[in-house]
């Protein structure tokens, strides 16, 4: 009789995962479900799901072939009770489990929802490992600290792997060069694309499911061209490290209008699910660098992307605790508007951000945080709505790296715990970053007016509206003080050009 069943969640396709490791093929089955419940709790994006579903069927492909019993419950099995919780059930009766083994999920809701089976069975969580900072590592760093910057926290990092490390200097004699990644990127023929895949038969099939199943979710499913295996997700990373990684820094914060991936790695999707392993990808980066492929400051941009910020993050959503999510500390309650959805709106950057967005379920950093972000920051939209859409959109979105990044990073809605000033900006920002003012139907140099750029005087409504707040943030005092300058006509004039823009706003059904 088998003893023991080992969970294997949608985004733990790693050969090496903890709940793997110290049981033997022969006395274990590996349990895997594709659910509607985790598909539908937030209505993810028809090409997330078909990613995962793909990828979550390769996978338990691979570890038949090593040699495991896999037991795969697909979504139309019959059977299937949709819901993770009710698999496990049902598999630990089939198989008369007497142990379940799952590595910590990546989201408070699937933890408690295992942690509420405990009484019915026994089920060992166990941690997580593919992350360079365990919990306990990132709760050390935080206790007793006043502000908790990630920029200290990813010190500590290169100093524990070794990554860009000159014995106890940090190589160049500069821990972050982010100052020289700041340029706007020009049209470019040569522009690398990230690598596209033909979907094999798996995928064909995990197409077709999607689309019967989802097909009122949010999202164009094809032309699919994910990668869905651990070869070909580093084939794609292997083409990155070849064609962009050189100038991954210096375009970092830059967008292009039709140019939806510049020079990013596209890789966040392959990392979360499991795909590919964050230490490996920073020390490849690193050789780039040594071998002289690749400068310094893309190489350390990179590796701060992901032993920095990714570690950071997910260190902050588990310490802070399930209640994250719903912070709101500057009290906005907009709905979210039905553009984000739709894309109709005659701002050229949400547009393109969105259209790409619904296209693609990536959109790039810059993108995220600048334009939609920004957006919803400036209008008062509810951080929690908000935070949905995101968590649906995204092919990369998992809560314990969407949630520190939307309600923190972007929304400033924990209070600036995360981010020492709200991200906000106004047109010029974009103007300068990008290529979409161009062919908008707003002007981004007109400050007032109907035909005034929405960024432009939402930025000072904005202002106003947390004045007393952001008068005393450092980062902040300066506009604050530009605010108080205005004359009380122009302050009325951006109070009322605000109230008529956002009246306008219609939100999502
Ligand atoms: P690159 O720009 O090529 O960066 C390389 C890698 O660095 C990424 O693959 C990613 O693993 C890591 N990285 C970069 N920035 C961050 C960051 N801020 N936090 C964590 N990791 C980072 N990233 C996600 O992986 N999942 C999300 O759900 C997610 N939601 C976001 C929501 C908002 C509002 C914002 C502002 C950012 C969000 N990010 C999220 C961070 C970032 O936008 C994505 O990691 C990045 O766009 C992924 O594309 P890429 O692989 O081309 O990244
Ligand atoms: C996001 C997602 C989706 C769409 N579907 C499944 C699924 O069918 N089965 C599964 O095990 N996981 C899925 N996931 C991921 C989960 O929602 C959740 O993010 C992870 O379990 C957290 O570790
Ligand atoms: Fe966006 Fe304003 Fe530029 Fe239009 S003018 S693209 S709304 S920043």
């Amino acid at each position: 009789m088998t003893k023991t069943l080992i969970l294997i969640l949608g985004d733990q396709l790693t050969p090496e995962l903890s709940s793997l490791q110290g049981v033997t093929p022969d006395k274990t089955v590996v349990l895997m479900a594709e659910v509607v419940g985790e598909a539908s709790y937030v209505r993810h994006h028809k090409k997330k799901i078909a990613f995962l579903f793909s990828a979550m069927r390769h996978f338990a492909e691979e570890l038949r072939l090593a040699g495991w019993q896999v037991d795969y419950v697909q979504l139309n099995d019959a059977g299937n009770c949709g819901s993770l919780a009710g698999e496990l059930l049902r598999a630990a009766e089939r198989h008369g489990a007497e142990q379940i083994r799952v590595t910590e999920p990546g989201e408070w809701r699937v933890l408690q929802g295992l942690q509420a089976l405990d009484t019915a069975l026994d089920i060992e969580i166990l941690p997580d490992d593919r992350f360079i900072a365990s919990h306990a590592e990132f709760n050390s760093w935080a206790e007793g600290r006043k502000a908790l910057r990630m920029e200290y926290f990813y010190r500590e990092m290169r100093r524990k792997t070794g990554l860009l490390m000159d014995g106890e200097q940090p190589e160049g004699g500069q821990w972050n060069f982010d100052h020289d990644n700041r340029k706007a990127a020009a049209r470019d023929l040569l522009m690398p694309r990230p690598l596209r895949f033909a979907p094999d038969a798996i995928t064909r099939e995990v197409i077709d499911l999607v689309e019967a199943r989802f097909a009122d979710h949010f999202g164009t499913l094809e032309p699919f061209w994910f990668a869905t295996t651990r070869a070909d997700a580093e084939a794609a990373f292997a083409h990155f490290l070849k064609t962009a990684l050189p100038h991954f820094g210096d375009y970092q914060d830059a967008m292009l209008a039709g140019e939806k991936f510049l020079y990013h790695a596209v890789v966040s999707l392959y990392l979360n699910c499991g795909l590919l392993d964050p230490l490996e990808m920073c020390r490849a980066v690193e050789a780039e660098y040594r071998e002289g492929r690749a400068p310094l400051n893309a190489a350390e941009g990179f590796i701060r992307q992901i032993i920095g910020w990714r570690e950071y993050v997910r260190g902050i959503y588990w310490r802070e605790g399930p209640d994250y999510v719903h912070r709101n500390a500057l009290n906005a309650t907009r709905p979210l508007p039905a553009f984000y959805w739709s894309a109709d709106t005659k701002m050229a950057c949400i547009r393109a951000c969105v259209e790409q967005t619904r296209d693609e379920a990536y959109a790039h950093h810059i993108q995220r945080l600048m334009v939609t972000g920004n957006f919803a920051l400036l209008a008062g939209v509810d951080p929690y709505e908000l935070h949905e859409w995101y968590l649906a959109v995204y092919a990369d979105a998992f809560e314990w790296v969407e949630a520190p990044n939307t309600v923190g990073m972007s929304q400033f809605a924990d209070g600036g715990l995360l981010a020492s000033k709200p991200y906000v900006a106004s047109g010029a920002y974009i103007d300068r970053m990008s290529d979409y003012c161009g062919s908008c139907s707003y002007n981004v140099k007109a400050k007032a007016g109907r035909k005034a750029c929405p960024f432009n005087y939402l930025y000072w409504d904005f202002i106003a509206r947390h004045h007393d707040r952001l008068k005393g943030n450092p980062r902040m005092a300066q506009m604050v003080r530009n605010y108080d300058r205005f004359s009380d006509e122009r302050k009325r004039e951006i109070a009322a050009d605000a109230a008529d823009f956002l009246a306008s706003l219609v939100g999502s059904a």
